[in-house]
């Protein structure tokens, strides 16, 4: 069996596996077979990146990882990944920053990168390149002669030609896009929007959902990302027997919860989410001391300013909310900016009776799926789904709402808490159905299989 090397910007190094590396970790667990190598950036910042790898073994998976220099991380990560790409494909025009020199940054780690990970390739291996921050990898590759088969997966959003042409490099993104065997989204509609984008941009002829540029073939597929279910099902039994757990229940007092857990990120929607909570304890005083509403907000990317300033936000709208509306012994929001561990959020969504997941924009949302799995079948809660989350193409049976609109989410979230049993139960099992179904497991084999029934790339030509 061909070799798998999987490529993200962040490599999950064995000894820092805590609550934050866990996301694509998790995912790609099953992935993971002995043999696999993983390659990407180490994390560190230094004055002089070495040319090859530095290599770690565990548990049979070789963790091959770069530095970057304090210049490249500004430009590529920083500038050009999370100041250009991330608001423009999560359609958000307005905070896009685009600098030339960023880009350039950008196309020169991917360089980089391309060079280090060519050194440790070997012929037959499949190569799997996570996320936005990666999209020339490919393109560098061909250049310096691979011709393994190479995938994409684009965790995050795309957007139609509208919209990616506003970004100057967008072609070259598009012919970047354009070297690789297979590109994966989590939608059709990001499907559409992407074929849509190498049709009118790149001048290419659409044969159902692939395409041929530059003499090779671009196969663009739907694969939603899930979650590991049963094992987040046995962390949210368990947890919610634990200590933790236990406190949290204690300090409710018999009140419901409802509950977000977010990257601190302007794609979550947490302002309108928790406007929105002060707009259900106005319109609704019903509710007033009977239901608390915890918001996990884990801190990222602070040295950008719109997260600074998003957090400024929150601070205000939190204070407001609960100078106005707390009790001496109650108070509605509970606000957290840390990360807490997997085991312990299992517990906690198992205890909320509403889970709120309203971001703006998102390429497919894992804590709605997490909500979803960590339930309990006899007496569940009920999930709050932004239509713009990717999961809401498949959790159609969650209350979906527009995240824009915060009296609508507080509706829905009136409208959860008044629930009968009946029909949280009809709508938990046809969500638990679906989580049970679309795993991260099936991810990974659908990708891969993909993957694998392509043919190597019989020529070395490249633009
Ligand atoms: P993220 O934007 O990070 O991921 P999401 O899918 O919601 O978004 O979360 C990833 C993981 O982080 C989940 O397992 C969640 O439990 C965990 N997490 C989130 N907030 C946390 C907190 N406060 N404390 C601890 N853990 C927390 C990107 C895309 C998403 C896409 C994923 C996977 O933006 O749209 O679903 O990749 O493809």
């Amino acid at each position: 069996m061909a070799r798998l090397v999987i490529v993200s910007n962040r490599v999950p190094l064995p000894t820092e596996r805590g609550p934050r590396a866990g996301g694509l970790a998790v995912a790609l667990a099953d992935a993971l077979r002995p043999g696999t190598l993983w390659f990407g950036w180490s994390g560190k910042r230094v004055e002089t990146p070495a040319e090859t790898p530095e290599l770690v073994q565990a548990d049979g998976v070789t963790y091959a990882t770069v530095d970057m220099t304090e210049a490249e991380y500004r430009a590529f990560y920083v500038g050009f990944a999370n100041g250009a790409l991330w608001p423009l494909l999560h359609f958000r025009l307005g905070l896009m920053t685009y600098r030339r020199e960023d880009y350039v940054g950008y196309c020169a780690v991917n360089r980089r990168f391309a060079a280090a990970l060519a050194t440790v390739l070997q012929p037959d291996d499949l190569i799997w390149v996570h996320d936005y921050h990666l999209i020339p990898l490919a393109q560098e590759l061909r250049r310096l002669s691979v011709r393994n088969r190479i995938g994409f997966f684009l965790h995050i959003p795309f957007v139609p030609p509208v919209m990616l042409e506003v970004l100057p490099c967008a072609p070259e993104l598009l012919e970047g896009m354009a070297a690789y065997d297979v590109v994966g989204f989590h939608t059709d509609g990001y499907r559409r929007a992407f074929l849509q984008c190498a049709q009118q941009m790149l001048g290419v002829e659409l044969d159902r959902d692939s395409f041929v540029h530059n003499g090779s073939t671009v196969h663009a597929i739907v694969d939603p990302i899930g979650i590991d279910t049963e094992a987040f099902v046995k962390d949210a039994v368990r947890a919610a027997r634990g200590a933790e757990a236990r406190r949290l229940r204690d300090s409710l007092e018999g009140r419901a919860l409802a509950v977000g857990v977010d990257r601190l990120d302007y794609s979550k929607g947490l302002p309108n989410r928790l406007i929105a909570f002060g707009r259900l304890l106005a319109e609704y005083p019903e509710h007033r001391r009977k239901v608390s509403f915890l918001q996990v907000a884990a801190r990222s990317r602070e040295d950008n300013t719109d997260y600074l300033q998003l957090r400024r936000e929150l601070d205000r709208i939190v204070g407001d909310t609960n100078g106005r509306y707390s009790e001496f012994d109650w108070t509605p929001v509970r606000y957290i900016t840390r990360a807490l561990s997997r085991r312990t959020l299992a517990g906690f969504y198992r205890i909320a009776r509403v889970g709120v997941v309203t971001p703006l924009r998102d390429g497919m949302n894992l804590v709605a799926k997490e909500y979803v799995a960590a339930q309990n079948p006899a007496d569940p809660g009920v999930l709050v789904l932004s239509r713009f989350a990717g999961a809401a193409d498949e959790l159609t049976e969650a209350l979906i709402v527009n995240p824009f609109d915060p009296d609508e989410i507080a509706e829905a979230i009136h409208r959860a808490l008044l629930m009968e049993l009946d029909e949280r139960r009809a709508r938990h099992q046809a969500l638990q159905d679906k989580v049970h179904q679309s795993t991260a497991r099936r991810f990974c084999e659908v990708f891969l299989q993909h993957l694998a029934a392509c043919k190597t790339q019989p020529m070395l030509e490249c633009a």
